[in-house]
């Protein structure tokens, strides 16, 4: 085991704050992806908060602000179990810096995505009773954890819009996998917001405030932010706050620069509608994009959650690009070239995912 329960196998980008992704290959066949494996993304020091102690805070624009312990979260609200896909806004962030360099910021390759099923209660049910007031219209998430890289130095923070608030989606987990959050996830309770970046689901959540406008906090109005080329990444304003995702895939397995045997392999991956878009369809190309194959996709296993695929391509001896494209229920297409996606922050990298392999 290497830190945070995490199997030797993770790929460690930072020890602290820790961040790691695994190899795309333990992504691979695995509707739900298990803990030991699932990446983790932090911007500040793991927090270890004693269940008992925890407590949430809830104002703002509300009519009752509220003091809410574990106990009472679970006792007063209905339970409700999502399986949602986790994806960092930097996930596949290796095939930008491959066009032009980002300075600083984590050079995630395919793993800083994973699914599990989330348990907790719906935060659209926590505000109802709270009540809101005039003016709500966004929905403020607050932590513990100081992160030094902000400008100032302060806690991890984000905000939604209350319409994605309200919607029946969004959970207040304490458990991921039918186990207890554990503290690298954001135990005991983290906010889940399904089909956004993995930014706005805030770990170890302790205040929750609806407001006016969106929040201040630097990694919702400075950082995470999709900004036209040449832009300053430190100057808060401009640019695209994001939140929902966008259509993505990737293929993860075979490996790239695995060295394959000549006749039919198997490859698999993933597809990802983002917020409220289905995958209808991945193909799967064995030569760089020239000819196509339609992938048959595993079965849905919720609204929120990324669809599994697979494919048997007959590879001739030689090297060979393995590409694939998935399409959404709008018949969005994901681009061709990571190039045309380059932005400053090096965010949403969606463009199609290639392999290359060694064919014997
Ligand atoms: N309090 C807190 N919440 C946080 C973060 C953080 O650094 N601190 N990182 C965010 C980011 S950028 C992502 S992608 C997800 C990662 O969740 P995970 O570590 O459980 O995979 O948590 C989000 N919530
Ligand atoms: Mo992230």
């Amino acid at each position: 085991m290497g830190s945070w329960g995490k199997c030797d196998q993770m790929i460690v980008h930072d020890a602290e704050p820790y961040n790691a992704e695994p190899p795309r290959t333990a992504l691979a066949g695995r509707p739900l992806t298990p803990v030991e494996v699932f990446y983790a993304r932090n911007h500040g020091p793991i927090q270890q908060i004693d269940p008992d102690m925890w407590c949430l805070e809830l104002g703002g624009l509300v009519e009752r602000p509220k003091r809410l312990s574990l106990g009472e979260l679970r006792a007063r609200f209905a339970h409700h179990d999502v399986v949602a896909t986790l994806q960092c806004a930097g996930n596949r962030r290796a095939g930008l810096l491959a066009v032009r360099a980002i300075p600083g910021e984590t050079p995630w390759g395919s793993g800083a995505i994973s699914t599990a099923r989330w348990t907790g209660v719906g935060l659209a049910d926590v505000l109802r009773e709270a009540g809101l007031r005039p003016g709500a219209a966004h929905v403020e998430f607050t932590a513990p954890d100081v992160a030094t890289e902000a400008r100032p130095p302060g806690p991890y923070g984000a905000s939604i819009p209350l319409s994605k608030a309200t919607a029946g989606e969004v959970l207040l987990a304490w458990a991921m996998n039918d186990r207890p959050l554990p503290p690298v996830h954001g135990g005991p309770v983290r906010v889940i917001v399904p089909g956004y970046v993995g930014a706005r689901s805030v770990k170890w959540v302790s205040r929750v405030t609806v407001r006016e406008r969106p929040s201040d906090n630097y990694f919702q109005a400075v950082r995470y932010r999709l900004l036209p080329p040449g832009a300053d990444t430190e100057r808060a304003d401009g640019g695209l706050q994001l939140g929902p995702a966008g259509l993505n895939a990737d293929i993860l397995m075979p490996d790239d620069g695995a060295v394959l045997c000549a006749g039919p392999t198997e490859v698999s991956g993933y597809a990802f509608g983002g917020d409220h878009r289905g995958v209808a369809r991945v193909d799967v190309s064995p030569d760089g994009g020239r000819s196509w194959r339609q992938a048959e996709l595993g079965p849905v296993t919720g609204a929120w959650a990324w669809r599994l695929w697979h494919t048997v391509l007959d590879l001739p001896a030689g090297e060979a690009t393995i590409t694939a494209r998935a399409w959404d229920t709008a018949a969005t297409c994901q681009p061709e070239h990571a190039a045309s996606l380059w932005n400053p922050g090096g965010y949403v990298n969606t463009a199609w995912p290639r392999v290359r392999v060694q064919v014997r």
